[in-house]
């Protein structure tokens, strides 16, 4: 037996450095009996497992992964075809890593899903512990209503919906409206902490006028008798216009990033933290010719293409990417980054939680 890859672990790489512990078999079998007994009273020898349970490096079963939307797009067309958002609640593609089949992950922590929502459209109000952000890719006058506030979506927009905040959605163009949903709730299952409630009515009811929340806090400025309900953002419309006008202005004054490009971060502007406490999120621009230096973080990331067409290896993987295709980054693995026209990639990861708790580390190569 092979003390070092128990069954219930992923293997380790080959190339793993460092201590391997050499059994002795005879002594092994000759412990069965030991093994057998002890599992009768829930007990069982850490030793047989230990290496997989502590590895020396992150070791993802999350694989890296692309989803061209060209290729997605017409399923999540055929969604509606298939079913309403009355009976589906929620009518969302998940997007599965290749490494976690049926288990509704993009990464080993984060939720990635497609939903598509129709003219005259609502998905109903609900609320629950998990966290989301929606990251918009196609369409116009859709709204989200969240905690009493409605905005209208645009594509590139990044809009939080809190834990615990009541929200629903409706379309009142003339054209489908797909975003994606980036969601939290396996780092809350982890924890066995959710919770979730149906809101009694279609639609939660609207008492702030649309706007109020970047009036409060989306212009440098707080009420002065504001005081923080949450960790996160009071801002719950990050729009695309203002984010890609701050690339631009910047692309034209500051030293590039070798690792990163031209990327800033969402934050809350009450503590200057993360946008949300579980999920960070980015938007970088990568200049035409722009090629990264490599680049590992134990944070697997989700990208988002908005604009501009290049290319990302992504451990041994190649991937060819253009606007609105979805690639994962897991952790650890080494990426590199090249723009074959002015790109615009926006991305989102735990690393909100990693930060908190110490555990983030990255390697610039
Ligand atoms: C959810 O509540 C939404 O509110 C979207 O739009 C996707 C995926 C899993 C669980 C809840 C939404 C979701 C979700």
């Amino acid at each position: 037996m092979d003390l070092s890859n128990p069954p219930s672990s992923a293997a380790p790489p080959a190339d793993t450095a460092g201590f391997v512990p050499t059994v002795d078999l005879a002594a092994e079998a000759g412990r069965s009996d030991f093994y057998q007994r002890a599992a009768q009273q829930h007990l069982a020898p850490l030793w047989r497992v230990l290496h997989g349970l502590v590895t020396e490096t992150p070791m993802p079963r999350c694989v890296p992964a692309l989803w061209r939307y060209a290729q997605v797009r017409p399923y999540v067309m055929e969604s509606c075809a298939q079913i309403s958002t009355a009976e589906a609640e929620r009518r969302v593609m998940v997007l599965e890593n290749p490494g976690l089949p049926g288990q509704s992950r993009i990464t080993q922590s984060l939720f990635a899903g497609l939903q598509i929502i129709l003219p005259g459209e609502v998905a109903p109000a609900h609320r629950h512990v998990a966290s989301a952000l929606r990251f918009i890719i196609e369409g116009r006058d859709a709204f989200t209503a969240v905690g009493g506030e409605k905005t209208m979506m645009e594509p590139g927009d990044f809009v939080t919906t809190p834990s615990m905040a009541w929200h629903d959605h409706g379309n009142v163009g003339d054209a489908p409206m797909v975003w994606l949903d980036g969601l939290d709730m396996h780092i809350v299952n982890l924890l066995g902490a959710s919770f979730r409630e149906g809101y009694p009515g279609r639609v939660h009811p609207v008492d702030r006028p649309e706007g109020a929340a970047m009036a409060e806090a989306g212009c440098n400025l707080l009420p002065v008798d504001c005081k923080p309900g949450s960790l996160t953002s009071p801002i719950f419309n990050y729009p695309y216009r203002r984010t890609r006008e701050a690339l631009h202005q910047l692309s034209r004054f500051r030293e590039i990033n070798a690792w990163h490009g031209h990327k800033m971060r969402y934050v809350n502007p009450i503590n200057g933290s993360w946008a949300m406490p579980t999920m960070a999120t980015w938007m970088q621009l990568l200049p035409k010719g722009f090629e990264s230096r490599p680049y590992r973080a134990t944070d697997s990331t989700v990208f988002v293409v908005v604009e501009g067409a290049g290319s990302s290896t992504v451990g041994e993987q190649h991937f060819d990417w253009g606007p609105h295709d979805i690639f994962v980054v897991p952790s650890w693995v080494t990426v590199r980054h090249s723009a074959q026209s002015d790109a615009v990639l926006f991305s989102y990861s735990d690393r909100a939680v990693q930060d908190k708790l110490d555990l983030l580390r990255e390697d610039f190569l």
